[in-house]
């Protein structure tokens, strides 16, 4: 087993920092590691948190861990912004939101940026979750910022997805539009001290009714103010409630399978695409200047590199 994967094992917070940061750099050793703590997952509740930038989720991740540390349950959180420039750095608001709890040892934070994800920032906040999972926390918070394409395929990860909204902020539509309706399985009314519940309540009702109607499912939809701590106690019920839910159904062993499958895909993705990548880099890109000069069509330029990889593999195995 890998010395990382050990002492992970042991909860050793600093293994698990390191291992982080060796997913972050596609170390060599990352599919090895990945590979042996596979074995030690232990099925945490992963739970995702999307909503509009602002709609107040780092508040709410917040509030989440001391609500769940007095019931003595330990969290991990992943909050995932792409427009972050701190490498493994967390974002400063949140540093300063969440601080509180850094040097709690059953609390285990850790932001995520662009740049410092070499292996694509959807697959370095899936392998961290997973690492997190194999260290040992009851609940992995996994907070992405908007609510695009990126963070529907981040979201696949988890058991339950929390979509955050907030009163007279017309993200209903939004939420229709980008296919959020159809993955939430609960919505938070967040900042429900402000003017619109009601009216935001209703739009999601007929949502739901339009959207969910034969659905053995119907998500819940819970008003919180995270600034004054109310509306917790129920959004752990309800999250709680969807956890039973999924056992009791099946459909959270059939989710899992499903985000396991994906994940096989996408790790083939990657590899082969570094593969090919570092055969173009090192060959120089010789198609670029041909492609930019307008000489050479992009399909001729692809299929060329295509080419060369497969006459390279037959290289290697003759
Ligand atoms: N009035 C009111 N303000 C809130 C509430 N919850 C959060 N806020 C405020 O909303 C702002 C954004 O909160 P964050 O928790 O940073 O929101 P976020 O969704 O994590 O933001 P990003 O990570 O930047 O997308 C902060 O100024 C909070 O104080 C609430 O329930 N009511
Ligand atoms: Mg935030």
């Amino acid at each position: 087993m890998h010395e990382l994967a050990e002492r992970i094992h042991y909860k050793d917070e600093r293994a698990l920092a390191r291992a982080i940061s060796y997913v972050e750099n596609d170390h060599p050793d990352k599919l090895k590691l990945l590979t042996d703590i596979h074995s030690l997952q232990k099925k945490a509740h992963f739970i995702g948190l999307t909503g509009s930038p602002g709609a107040g989720k780092s508040s709410l991740v917040n509030r989440l861990i001391t609500h769940l540390r007095k019931q003595q349950l330990t969290v991990g959180v992943v909050a995932v912004d792409p427009t972050s420039p701190f490498s493994g750095g967390a974002i400063l608001g949140d540093r300063v939101r969440m601080s509180g709890h850094f040097t709690d040892s059953g609390v285990f934070i850790r932001s995520m940026g662009t740049r410092g994800s070499l292996g694509g920032l959807a697959r370095t906040t899936k392998e961290t979750v997973r690492l997190m999972d194999a260290y040992g926390f009851d609940v992995i918070l996994i907070e992405t910022v908007g609510v695009g394409q990126s963070e529907l395929d981040i979201m696949k990860i988890a058991d339950t997805i929390a979509v955050v909204l907030n009163p007279g902020s017309g993200d209903v539509v939004q939420v229709f539009k980008a296919g959020i309706m159809e993955i939430a399985d609960l919505f938070v009314i967040n900042k429900a001290d402000l003017p619109g519940v009601p009216k935001l309540m209703g739009e999601l009702h007929s949502m739901l009714d339009l959207v969910k109607h034969d659905a053995p499912y119907r998500p819940p939809i819970v008003k919180t103010i995270s600034v004054q701590n109310k509306g917790l106690d129920e959004l752990w019920d309800r999250l709680k409630e969807h956890r039973h839910y999924l056992e009791r159904s099946g459909e959270g062993e059939s989710r899992r399978l499903r985000s396991l499958e994906h994940e096989v895909i996408e790790v083939v993705h990657h590899e082969l695409m570094k593969e090919v990548w570092e055969q173009e880099e090192r060959n120089g890109f010789p198609w670029l200047r041909e492609v930019q000069a307008g000489e050479m069509d992009p399909y001729t330029a692809a299929q060329t590199i295509l080419n060369r990889w497969r006459k390279n593999l037959i290289g290697k195995e003759g």
